[in-house]
């Protein structure tokens, strides 16, 4: 009697133990790592959706499942079908821009722009997996659109505009405008006043967003009104979140802003938002994109909301969380013996779906080459995944079915289609030819080539902040030689320009001429740790 009360009390003191360990672990930033940015979030009961953009990518708008806001998988994508999404020919980083998600009476938004076609519209569904409806299109012309449901009933359409932010009132039904669009805010300041957000909280309207550009001056200020028209009074600790500061000139995250807030289901606040790590402090390149952030957010003085304590973050963050729930690790291996691709697969646009098949040679992708290169805006032949982490080694095994020498198959990295680096297999003549091979703005080059036994290979690229190295080994031996190296920082944003991050892709080309050449891919691994 007495042991088994002792064990009671053993038990409930370990219990509460592990209670408070769980609410102190902390977490680390980013939570979504890689090309993600421009997030946004809603909640339903203790499950939370957080949607991204995508650009010329497809499909378009990758939708991520949490319980805990700190660790998310991917569940789907938003515009999985053509008809939702069209990409012919849009340029790197065209297409989807900054996207939101909200749950309104039973039902999911994702309130988008394709900025090449089409412009504003909203998809809903009930099930956020999918699939997603056709695009409701909304005639206003602008980005960055969010829908802000009253209590009154009514609906707006919050959007960007060159001078400020914009309420416009809409049918949710239809989408189309009830009335004049109206200039509600125009920040503190700073350039490109963008992504607003509307909250309504203790009787106030909250309007959040985007200042400073996207770029190192990056930051989210508020302010708020009885009227969801003004005037807005700007909050005094604007702005709210930001690196551009001397607190955090160092920091190995910069770029912070483009946020978005959530209510947790115990009461508690957090904001999500975009922020990139540099390759090296002071260095100022980015190659992996903007990425999904944590932060959480306190209203401590008049309701104003404060963003961990005095506006920065951190990679490691020492603040309580809600209790975690990690999903499964992703295996490093994809063996390609599944009938789809995972999630972590984009394509460049609208992909010719004859060009792949996982069914052809069980176990392998075959990519079907295209005449289309990766230099150009087109439906090439590619797949790609993000890449997550500095530190990585992504690896393949590839077979190549060519009987020309303009036919080429491998691996790229690739920030845009002018700045990419190639890991090619090719004939030459009756020999075949692997290459190392540049493309960064005007510049083609071939680094370094090499001739191979026969037409199976294995690629291996290893990055670390500073390079990238590329090897290649032959199958049998598995022994792999070093055929170059090139640095990180040429496809960095600030080189390249563009929305995006640094893609590791599977492809294959014959370079404007017709063919029949097929790549087959038997496995990829993608190692961070
Ligand atoms: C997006 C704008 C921005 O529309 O970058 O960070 C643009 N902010 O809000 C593209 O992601």
């Amino acid at each position: 009697m007495k042991r088994t009360k002792f064990s009671i009390v053993v038990i409930a003191l370990m219990a509460i133990v592990c209670m408070s360990v769980e609410a102190q672990t902390g977490y680390k930033n980013p939570v979504i790592p890689g090309f993600n940015p421009d997030p946004s979030v809603c909640r339903v009961g203790d499950d939370y959706y957080l949607v991204t953009s995508s650009f010329e990518y497809f499909p378009g708008l990758p939708i991520y499942h949490s319980k805990d806001l700190v660790n998310w998988k991917q569940i789907g994508h938003c515009l999985t079908r053509d008809s939702q999404l069209p990409l012919h020919q849009v340029n790197a980083s065209g297409g989807l821009f900054a996207p939101s998600i909200r749950y309104h009476e039973g039902v999911f938004y994702v309130i988008c722009t394709n900025v090449s076609a089409g412009g504003n519209f909203y998809c809903t569904t009930t099930d956020p997996a999918g699939p997603w409806s056709e695009p409701i299109w909304v005639a206003i012309d602008s980005i960055d659109p969010d829908i802000f449901w009253d209590e009154d009933g009514t609906t707006y359409f919050v959007t960007q505009g060159n001078e400020g932010i914009r309420v416009t009132p809409i049918d949710i039904k239809t989408g189309k405008v009830l009335g004049p669009e109206r200039l509600v805010w125009g920040g503190t300041g700073g350039r490109f006043p963008e992504a607003p957000h509307v909250y309504k909280k203790d009787g106030f309207y909250y309007l959040m967003i985007g200042e400073g550009g996207t770029e190192y001056m990056h930051s989210a200020t508020i302010a708020r009104s009885r009227s969801i028209y003004g005037p807005y009074d700007s909050c005094p600790l604007n702005p709210i979140l930001t690196h551009a500061n001397r607190i955090a000139q160092g920091f190995p995250i910069q770029g912070v802003g483009h946020a978005d807030l959530v209510q947790a289901q115990d009461g508690s606040w957090w904001m999500v938002f975009l922020g990139f790590r540099v390759t090296q402090v002071y260095a100022y390149y980015h190659v992996l994109g903007r990425e999904t952030y944590l932060a959480p957010v306190d209203w401590p003085t008049n309701g104003w909301p404060q963003v961990n304590g005095n506006g920065t973050i951190s990679i490691n963050m020492e603040v309580p969380t809600l209790p975690l729930h990690p999903f499964e690790k992703a295996p490093v291996r994809v063996d390609f013996d599944k009938d789809k691709l995972g999630f972590e697969w984009q394509y460049l646009r609208n992909p010719i779906r004859e060009n792949y098949s996982l069914t052809e040679r069980k176990g392998h992708l075959r990519i079907t080459a295209s005449p289309f290169t990766l230099d150009e805006t087109e439906a090439v032949s590619f797949v790609g995944r993000r890449q997550t982490e500095h530190d990585f080694t992504a690896t393949t095994s590839l077979e190549f079915q060519s009987s020309e020498d303009n036919e080429e198959a491998g691996m790229t990295l690739i920030q845009n289609n002018t700045h990419h680096y190639d890991l090619l297999l090719k004939k030459a003549g009756d020999r075949n030819l692997i290459q190392l091979r540049l493309r960064l703005g005007s510049i083609s080059f071939v680094i370094a080539e090499q001739i191979v036994d026969g037409n199976k290979i294995l690629f291996r690229i290893k990055g670390n902040p500073y390079q990238y190295a590329f090897s290649f080994a032959d199958p049998e031996t598995q022994q792999f030689a070093e055929l170059g190296r090139l640095d990180t920082r040429y496809l960095a944003t600030e080189v390249a320009g563009g929305f995006t991050g640094v893609m590791i892709g599977l492809y294959t080309s014959s370079n404007g001429k017709p063919t029949q050449a097929k790549a087959f891919y038997d496995w990829f691994d993608y190692q961070t740790e």
